[in-house]
């Protein structure tokens, strides 16, 4: 069982993030990996029987069949990462023992997967995800609370295809102020490299980088002619009222906000643990409750 080790833990406490080496087998990623093939042969059966792309490039490594169906398909691929993959692999992956042993330490015992997730599979020639805090996009309440990402590449990940690079003890700056641009992407007011000196960190699959909502991060361009497949999971502790009123409304504000943006939050840890059965109908009510709103 992967543990946080002091070490690490002390470098989450100075840094705002730690990397923990083989915190996933390939095994243990297998299952979801399964989905993204399975998504993406869907998608090109579906746009090759459309004929909107001439093959369907099914003998095509992992890597690189995404890139090409999308591609020939001018991006309109039609999937849609975050419901297409919510699946029991998905919730299997969210609550794996490895992850939670290692985030308890952080943030306790009873923990919650605040159900917004994100598949990246970031394409050869996509440019820099610009650096921020991930507090500039969940908003302003969010700045009290403790939200860790765990971002878990599903390949190696390198300079040259698009690994992270963090700015160590950014998350003790406070909420930076940001504006979004054009592409809704967040842009920092002041160029955060003017105060701190970013470390490219490259990880191999399986891996696990844990950093705190005020850690500053972006992600390199990727130049290769694969996919960088990564997913980023996001966690916090289970509520609790005896937590300081600006954290609860912090809680109040961010879960509402991701409801309405149909995530759903659910107990990942402890004894009130959501079973997937209970996770799956939730999800399916809120997604249909969005519709008819
Ligand atoms: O994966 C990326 O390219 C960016 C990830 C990121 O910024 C995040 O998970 O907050």
């Amino acid at each position: 069982m992967t543990i946080l080790t002091v070490e690490a833990r002390q470098l989450y406490e100075s840094n705002g993030y730690a990397i923990i080496p083989g915190g996933l087998s390939l095994t243990d990623l297998a299952p979801m990996r399964g989905v993204l093939q399975r998504v993406v042969d869907d998608a090109a059966e579906r746009l090759h029987a459309a004929g909107d792309i001439s093959s369907t490039y099914e003998e095509v490594a992992f890597e690189q069949r995404f890139p090409l169906v999308s591609d020939a398909c001018d991006g309109k691929s039609g999937i849609h990462w975050e419901h297409d993959v919510f699946t029991r692999e998905l919730y299997e992956l969210a609550t794996h023992p490895a992850i939670l042993e290692a985030i308890k330490p952080l943030l306790g015992e009873d923990i919650i997967f605040n159900g917004d997730f994100h598949i990246r599979p970031k394409l050869p020639g996509s440019s820099y995800f610009p650096w921020h805090q991930d507090s500039q996009y969940y908003g302003q309440p969010t700045e009290t609370m403790h939200i860790i990402t765990v971002w878990v590449p599903f390949v190696n990940v390198h300079e040259r295809n698009g690994c992270l690079s963090m700015l160590p003890g950014s998350h003790r700056w406070g909420l930076m102020e940001s504006a979004r641009d054009e592409k809704r992407e967040m842009r920092p007011a002041v160029d955060p490299e003017t105060r701190g000196r970013q470390v490219v960190e490259p990880m191999q699959a399986g891996d696990l980088m844990l950093f705190h909502n005020l850690t500053y991060h972006q992600s390199l361009p990727n130049p290769s002619d694969g996919a960088r497949w990564s997913v980023d999971l996001r966690y916090s502790a289970a509520p609790r009222k005896d937590m300081p009123e600006t954290e609860q409304e912090g809680y109040r504000f961010f879960l509402d906000k991701l409801r309405g943006l149909g995530f759903l939050t659910f107990t990942a840890s402890g004894a009130n643990k959501t079973p997937w059965a209970e996770v799956e109908r939730n999800y399916a009510e809120l997604r249909e409750s969005l519709k008819r709103s």
